[in-house]
Formats: structure tokens, C-alpha cells, sequence
């Protein structure tokens, strides 16, 4: 029953995927998109997600920012304003 269930929510999932027209996305456009993105961060933008002040922008502040945004202390000044 269970395989039952589970097949015919994959059927519907399939196809609400094909009426709404969701196109599959590259691993490749999403970093393009993740590029684009970092690329347009501004000079403010830049000190401000540079959150360990190591002069650039890196994963080491992005994972400081979830730890900040899940409530785990980072000891920077995340959220404080530049
Ligand atoms: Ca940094």
C-alpha cells in the first residue's frame, strides 16, 4: 500500500511539474546564477557580508551568517550595521 501511495504521488508530482512547465535547472546555470548574484554586490555589500573581516567574501562568512540567522553565537558583529 505503502509503494502504492508513493508511486501515485510521484505520477501527480511528474505532472504538475509538466502543466506548470517547471524546466529543470543545470548545476551549472545555478552557480552562473550564484556568480551573477555575488557579482553584484556593491562596495557597502561587501564589507558588510565580510562578516570575519578577512578582506573577501568567502564561505567561512556564509556559514557564520547561518550560525547567526539558527541563533548559534559566531563572535561577529553579524546584524549590528556597519
Ligand atoms: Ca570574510
Amino acid at each position: 500500500m505503502k509503494r502504492i501511495v508513493s508511486f501515485l504521488l510521484s505520477i501527480m508530482v511528474v505532472f504538475a511539474m509538466i502543466v506548470v512547465g517547471v524546466q529543470p535547472i543545470s548545476a551549472t546555470s545555478q552557480i552562473d546564477s550564484i556568480i551573477s548574484i555575488a557579482r553584484t554586490l556593491d562596495e557597502t555589500e561587501e564589507v558588510a557580508a565580510d562578516v570575519d573581516g578577512s578582506g573577501n567574501v568567502n564561505v567561512k562568512d556564509a556559514t557564520a551568517i547561518q550560525k547567526w540567522v539558527a541563533g548559534i553565537e559566531t563572535g561577529f558583529a553579524i546584524g549590528e550595521g556597519i
